[in-house]
């Protein structure tokens, strides 16, 4: 998401900052470019325009020309402008004392609405650990019923599902009722959607309101549809009153433009994005880690959070160790690239490193393929060998190769860079952190 304006944003900041002095002049070129990258983003027209206006009187107003480094002061102003224009501060679920806490989620056909109830039960329990029921409540989508089903148990989550019932006000008040049973900390309430808003699903939701009586109603938009999501916000919102945003499919080649269009248009918070249909592809929104994103400034926090879950401190501070005193085998090899690959796809964790997110060409992706080649290579070694790859001689090699379905040059390959890292790492471990960072730096 964003590679096609965050590539604009920087093609413009570069001949800003290229300028030994700025001029008034040069600060209006420059954003009519910027609202130019925002339009063709399929970021909202007013949004745009009110966004370039304000970057530039916000610049000029600090009378940033007549001082060093304008241009980087421009981009400054730039991502302040973008993080307030995305909704300024994180917003997320509600928490209330009462059991359970309701969330009733709606919005059109084909959005996203029974993958998000699913991703959302997840996150809830992974992350808060709280106990949430689902309720499927999509009585005329065929087949609606049992894909949130299905989806509940393959993550192990309760459900409420009676197939076949027709009355959908029904089903949600007895779902209320079993997590009251079962002590539930979240009921989460699946709705039907139409292709096209009209009176008669507005009507049914009202109803199904009333009677869920949810405590935060949030809306499911497809973030490809682009300008046709602000437009399905603003009259769900009229009718329905939402709480929060749920942008979805954000991991295909949408633009971003929905993403940077709703909240100033509508004035509802984006709180999560959806990046994939595994139920664990769900991202919080921050804004200011959505700007810097977009700026090209990568997204250290999220990456840090996502190896958080995957590597405990313990196991951290013992990889360490063995980083320092150079044995580190194949086996923690093996371990640490099967955790790297459950933080997500290879494009999105490189995308979260600053300097690298708007430098990948778009459409970019990564031959995930080579890392099951290189799990087969590892695999194909003795417990000794992975212990000890000094002894991996020519035969051995030969016998690697042939058992993994690949080449003694792969696997030539692969021995040479791990030795490689491996001094890498002892360097970097030894370094400290401010010799490292100026590295990082330099
Ligand atoms: N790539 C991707 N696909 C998604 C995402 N969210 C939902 N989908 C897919 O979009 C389709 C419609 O989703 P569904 O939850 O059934 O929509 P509903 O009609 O609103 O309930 C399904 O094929 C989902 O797997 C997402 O964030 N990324
Ligand atoms: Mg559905």
């Amino acid at each position: 998401m964003f590679e096609q304006l965050s590539q604009r944003l920087d093609g413009v900041f570069k001949k800003l900052t290229g300028q030994a002095a700025l001029s008034e002049d040069n600060i209006k070129e420059s954003m009519r470019e910027v609202r130019r990258a925002l339009l063709e983003a399929d970021v909202h027209i007013q949004v745009a325009k009110d966004f370039a206006k304000k970057v530039e009187e916000r610049a000029l107003g600090r009378e940033v020309l007549r001082k060093l480094n304008a241009g980087q002061q421009v981009i400054q102003v730039v991502h302040e402008v973008l993080v307030e224009t995305l909704g300024g501060t994180a917003a997320g679920l509600v928490e209330t004392r009462e059991i359970p806490t309701r969330i009733m989620l709606v919005g059109l056909q084909g959005s996203g609405k029974t993958t998000s109830t699913a991703k959302l039960g997840f996150f809830l329990r992974k992350k808060r650990k709280k106990v949430p029921l689902l309720a499927a409540c999509d009585v005329y989508r065929p087949a609606a019923m049992e894909q949130l089903q299905t989806l509940a148990s393959e993550v192990g989550l309760h459900s409420h599902v009676e197939l076949g019932e027709t009355d959908a006000v029904g089903i949600a008040t007895r779902a209320l009722e079993q997590a009251k049973q079962i002590g539930a900390d979240y009921l989460l309430v699946d709705t039907a959607g139409r292709l096209h808003i009209d009176d008669a699903m507005m009507d049914e939701l009202e109803q199904m309101k009333q009677a869920v009586r949810p405590h935060q109603l949030l809306l499911v938009v497809d973030g490809m549809s682009g300008q046709d999501a602000i437009t399905a916000a603003e009259s769900f919102h009229a009718r329905l009153g939402i709480d929060g945003v749920i942008l979805t499919k954000m991991d295909g080649d949408a633009r971003g433009g929905a993403a940077l269009s709703i909240r100033a248009v509508t004035g509802i918070p984006i709180l999560f994005l959806g990046s994939g249909e595994r139920p664990s592809a769900l991202e919080a929104f921050h804004p200011d880690r959505m700007a810097q994103r977009i700026l090209g400034m990568g997204d250290v926090l999220t990456l840090v959070e996502r190896a958080q879950e995957q590597v405990s401190e313990e196991d951290a501070r013992k990889l360490e160790e063995r980083l320092r005193k150079q044995t580190f085998t194949f086996e923690d090899f093996l371990d640490q690239l099967r955790k790297i690959r459950k933080m997500g796809p290879m494009e999105d964790l490189l995308k979260m490193i600053p300097g690298v997110g708007n430098r990948l060409p778009p459409g970019f992706s990564m031959d995930e393929k080579q890392f099951v080649r290189i799990e087969a290579i590892i695999q194909s070694m003795t417990h000794k060998e992975r212990r000890k790859p000094e002894i991996i001689d020519g035969s051995r090699r030969k016998r690697i190769a042939r058992g993994s379905g690949t080449s003694v040059q792969e696997v030539n390959r692969l021995l040479k860079d791990f030795q490689a890292m491996r001094k890498m790492m002892s360097q970097l471990t030894k370094m400290g952190p401010r010799k490292f960072m100026r590295m990082v730096r330099g």
